[in-house]
């Protein structure tokens, strides 16, 4: 038989729609791509804590891809799973498009590169809602990591636009980042300003059938010193080495680095909530009326142990 798994699969989607969350997470483990869909979906709003309360500690390979607007990085992806797949592992794409609050838009583009993964049920695709609502990325994002986890996915592939803090908070998550650039005229420099070589753990210049991209692996191995790599993601070259150099990264992970990215997701998800605190907008309004100093406010928002409140520094494990 071609797809075992098929007739067990289609008796799980029937019922999807009208399931509770523990009914969709044993529907999901037992192969509902439907099911899988829809906890993301409750991530993503206000039952997020309702099913991470219903979810076993588990952990996952998570790999990051951002980089500029059009320069391949779902295309690199869709290369990137073709690999994992052949080793059989379950893969899930995350596609965070961090200028818009809604998913939606990326999409569609997307859909079409990974045309490849669509009829696979081992892969999930997934747009991501981002800013707007309930924290945005940071807050999202580790929270679909760990039900995918506890669903028994092997990696979490994580696709965003490199503008802004977006590829901040997928580096606070993500083992290796990739960074996807190509050729051009000053593209190493343009990087650099962006911000995306701090976050790149590996470097990949695509579209290298294109002029110029000898040049910009000299100016980015100038510029950094995370490892530089070509490709042609379009038709697969390079895509093996990028693979093995992801797959060595993460070998290589160390305490250190574990604990470094805990600490920059502890302040992106401490950063979101004082951005939503209900407190924020009545001390911004007394600052500006003169009434109180910013710091005094920026205390009041954040108050910090003391010696005269040491029981506020309570965690010392
Ligand atoms: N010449 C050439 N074109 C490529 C290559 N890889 C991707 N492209 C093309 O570049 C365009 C953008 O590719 P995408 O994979 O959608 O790029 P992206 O970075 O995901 O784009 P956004 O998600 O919109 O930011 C598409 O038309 C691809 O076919 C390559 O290696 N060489
Ligand atoms: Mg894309």
């Amino acid at each position: 038989m071609e797809n075992p798994g098929r007739e067990v699969r289609a008796l799980h989607e029937a019922g999807v729609g009208g399931k509770n969350p523990a009914e969709l997470i044993a529907a999901a483990r037992g192969g509902s791509v439907r099911a899988a869909g829809r906890l993301l979906t409750l991530i993503e709003g206000e039952r997020r804590d309702e099913v991470l309360a219903l979810l076993e500690p588990a952990t996952i390979r998570v790999v990051g891809f951002t980089g500029p607007p059009g320069a391949g990085k779902s295309t690199t992806i869709a290369a990137v799973v073709t690999a994992y797949r052949s080793q059989g592992l379950r893969v899930a794409v995350l596609a965070v498009d961090p200028s818009s609050p809604y998913s939606g838009g990326a999409l569609l583009g997307d859909r079409i590169r990974m045309a490849a993964h669509i009829d696979d049920p081992q892969v999930l695709i997934r747009s991501m809602a981002t800013r707007g609502h309930l924290g945005g990325l940071s807050v999202a994002v580790p929270a679909a990591i760990r039900l995918l986890a506890a669903l028994s996915y092997d990696l979490v592939v994580i696709e965003s636009v490199g503008v802004g803090q977006s590829e901040i908070e997928i580096a606070a998550v993500a083992d290796p980042t990739v960074v996807v650039l190509t050729p051009g005229a000053g593209d190493a420099v343009q990087a650099a300003k962006a911000g995306l070589l701090e976050v790149a753990d590996l470097l990949v210049v695509n579209k290298a059938d294109r002029p110029g991209a000898d040049r910009t692996v000299r100016e980015l191995r100038a510029e950094s010193d995370a490892p530089v790599l070509t490709a042609v993601a379009a038709d697969g070259t390079g895509i093996p080495d990028l693979v093995a150099a992801v797959d060595a990264h993460h070998r290589a992970d160390t305490a250190d680095r574990r604990a470094a990215r805990a600490r920059s997701q502890i302040l992106s998800l401490a950063h979101s909530r004082l951005r939503t605190h209900p407190a924020l907008d009545t001390l911004a309004a007394a600052v500006a009326a003169g009434r109180c100093d910013p710091y005094t406010a920026a205390r009041r928002l954040l108050p910090l142990p003391t010696a005269a409140n040491p029981e506020e520094d309570s965690v010392t494990a």
